[in-house]
């Protein structure tokens, strides 16, 4: 049986925010083609929700594609709960594969967490049959769902879930929109993975051809479409595209904003001088967002779900999988554009904030420049031991098997060299090459890279001061984010967030676990210790225990690191303000720490949230036991 999703890639979607009432406690928001909604209740008993998960139709770009698809839907429909409540999720599986649905960042008991084999006592919800999920409702905020089966996710089972907090919700806006960015590729994304795996380049080629160009405007369907590709081409889509590791899957990607592409103007609609509340939820399977909206600064009140000290900011470079909420005040009469460029710059999503519907946006502003890796951003890696990152002892899971200088000469000299020679947008980060030799790990040393840059408001300048500080081999801040923007533009940096309840507080941790980002680009290997999820033994955490998790990525790739059922903290040096997140970005060749405390017993899926990182082996499973948790080996011997 074929669905079909209703084309999204023309016309015109208007989405109403509903007026506010005084408590702001019930807002109404309409920002997908419909909510999900719930059959009556008897007295006592859980609202429940029937969703189907089924083969579809889905036309992107132009052309009409095979895809997979929530109650018919891609986004699926918006879950809407209420903290406090208990509800049961009746998910039927219409594909003829075992299929399954998660629940990003939600504190659910592992079995009904949703990852297959991973989860307690779940397989995946085979093919043809319904699987009852009963879910605990003890959060509140902006989440989110999708598959974990395959990529099932890439082919568009994924959705937003918002649970209303049972207080009246601090957050006080007049209109209340959700704002969904995702990656969609009219390729399958097994062959996706599959051209990865033969030659990762293979989305990397320099510019898209002008015959792409002519084939790609002879299939749009529209006019107005036909003027879309134009303008995003001349605009956006003209950059010179390096070799770089900066996306693996760089021009294959359509961006959609609440599954809607460029060109289909995805409104929302403000009255001058209201506060708007936008839960940005970045569903995409494999990219990172740097979200702005130009002309307004945005004023970040929720951060993975958790309310955090609203901090003012231009700019967030949001990780796949990340959700903020934000509080935008627009005082103008003018379209504004709620702007996701994709970080390798290869394209964009866009809604529209307007205080009236078919108001043109304004044309787009400059793209930031691309950013180039350099052997500057690996500067910092420290090396192979642990010993020369002011940790005595690590635990090491599976130690030994990578040496990561040799994970980097994989890399491939060449690559390298061209990277580091590339050209450097506003020639601050220069000819990465000849700092190879000053690779010297005694030289290095150093303290923890926490203790550098507190307070850095991220941005150009911050990042820039970490450029500068190579001769000097200072520790690059692992948490200033560079987005390319001019100096002074306010980037969220995780040292922005402070967690305004942090249940959790500041503790010394019981143990702490050295969890190396590994990988080889050109076989597109992705690990972690250097062993794949397949080769690996689980990490065994005891109950109660806090545990520090020292991640170090050796590889020149961001990878978000998504923990299941436990809250990671990062420590960005806020003390017991420290925000509590479900998914953490590690910056390439950075080092960083975040802290695990053990209070919820079962397996846990612990990966990389880039699709297909994940599928290739970076990924393992954590078990929370009662007690006797087995102990790792010990990078080095205790004394
Ligand atoms: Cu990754």
């Amino acid at each position: 049986m074929s669905l079909t999703v209703p084309p999204t890639g023309r016309g015109r979607r208007v989405f109403l925010g509903s007026a506010a009432t005084a408590l702001a406690t019930r807002l109404d928001i309409m920002p997908l083609a419909r909510t999900a909604a719930a059959q009556a209740a008897a007295p006592g008993q859980p609202r429940t929700f029937d969703l189907a998960i089924a083969p579809a139709s889905a036309n992107f770009t132009g052309r009409t594609r095979p895809a997979m698809a929530i109650n018919g839907t891609i986004p699926g429909p918006l879950l809407r709960f209420r903290e406090g409540e208990d509800v049961v999720v009746n998910v039927t599986n219409r594909l003829d594969e075992t299929t399954s649905l998660h629940w990003h960042g939600l504190i659910i008991p592992s079995a009904v967490d949703g990852v297959p084999g991973i989860s307690d006592g779940f397989w995946g919800i085979p093919a043809g049959t319904t699987f009852t999920y009963r879910l605990p409702i003890r959060q509140s905020g902006t989440y989110w769902y999708h598959a974990h089966s395959g990529t099932q996710e890439q082919s568009g089972v994924y959705g937003p879930l918002i649970i209303d907090p049972a207080r009246p919700d601090p957050i006080v806006a007049e209109r209340d929109y959700l704002v969904m960015f995702s990656d969609w590729t009219d390729e399958g994304p097994d062959r996706v993975l599959a051209n990865l795996k033969r030659d990762s380049s293979w989305y990397n080629f320099n510019q898209r051809t002008l015959v792409d160009l002519v084939r790609e405007l002879a299939g749009a369907p529209t006019a107005e479409r036909r003027e879309a590709i134009l303008r995003d081409r001349l605009d956006w889509g003209n950059m010179r595209m390096d070799p770089t590791d900066i996306e693996d899957v760089a021009s294959g990607y359509t961006f959609l904003a609440n599954g809607v592409p460029p060109g289909g103007d995805l409104t929302l609609l403000f009255r001058p001088g209201e506060r708007v509340r936008l839960r940005l939820i970045n569903g995409s399977a494999m990219t990172y967002q740097d979200v702005r909206i130009p002309g307004l600064s945005m004023t970040v009140v929720q951060a993975h779900g958790n309310p955090v000290r609203p901090v003012e900011v231009d700019e967030i470079r949001m990780a796949t999988a990340e959700t903020y909420d934000v509080v935008v005040q627009p005082r103008e009469a003018r379209a504004y554009s709620v702007l996701a460029e994709s970080t390798g710059r290869q394209g964009y999503a866009r809604a529209v904030l307007a205080p009236r519907e078919g108001m043109p946006p304004e044309p787009l502003p400059p793209h930031r420049p691309r950013p180039v890796l350099t052997m500057a951003d690996m500067n910092m890696n420290p090396g192979p031991t642990g010993l020369d990152r002011g940790t005595p002892c690590p635990e090491r899971d599976q130690p030994g098997q990578v040496a990561p200088m040799s994970a980097m000469g994989d890399m491939g000299g060449g690559g390298m060299a061209g990277m580091g020679a590339g050209a450097a947008p506003g020639g601050a980060r220069g000819d990465g090459t000849g700092v190879m030799p000053g690779m010297d790990h005694g030289a290095m040393g150093g303290g923890a890279a926490s203790g550098a840059g507190h307070g850095a408001m991220g941005g150009g300048a911050a990042s820039g001061a970490g450029h500068g500080a190579m001769g000097g081999m200072a520790p690059r801040d692992p948490f200033a984010v560079d987005t390319g923007a001019p100096p002074g533009t306010r980037v969220l940096s995780y040292r922005n967030l402070r967690a305004l309840s942090n249940r959790y507080g500041a503790a010394r941790p019981d143990r702490t676990i050295e969890v190396r980002l590994t990988g080889n680009m050109q076989r597109y290997i992705w690990s972690m210790n250097g062993a794949m999820f397949w080769n690996a033994q689980p990490i065994v955490l005891e109950y109660g225990n806090r545990v520090r998790i020292r991640f170090i990525n050796e590889t020149m790739m961001n990878h978000a690191m998504h923990l299941h059922g436990l809250w990671m903290i990062p420590q960005v040096g806020n003390g017991d303000e420290d925000p509590l997140l479900h998914t953490v970005n590690v910056q390439p060749g950075t080092t960083l720490d975040v802290d695990v405390v053990a209070d919820a017993e079962g397996g846990w899926a612990f990966h990389c949230h880039l699709l297909y990182h994940m599928e290739a082996g970076m990924m393992r499973k954590v078990e929370v036991r009662p007690a006797g948790a087995r102990r790792l080996a010990a990078a080095c011997p205790r004394g």
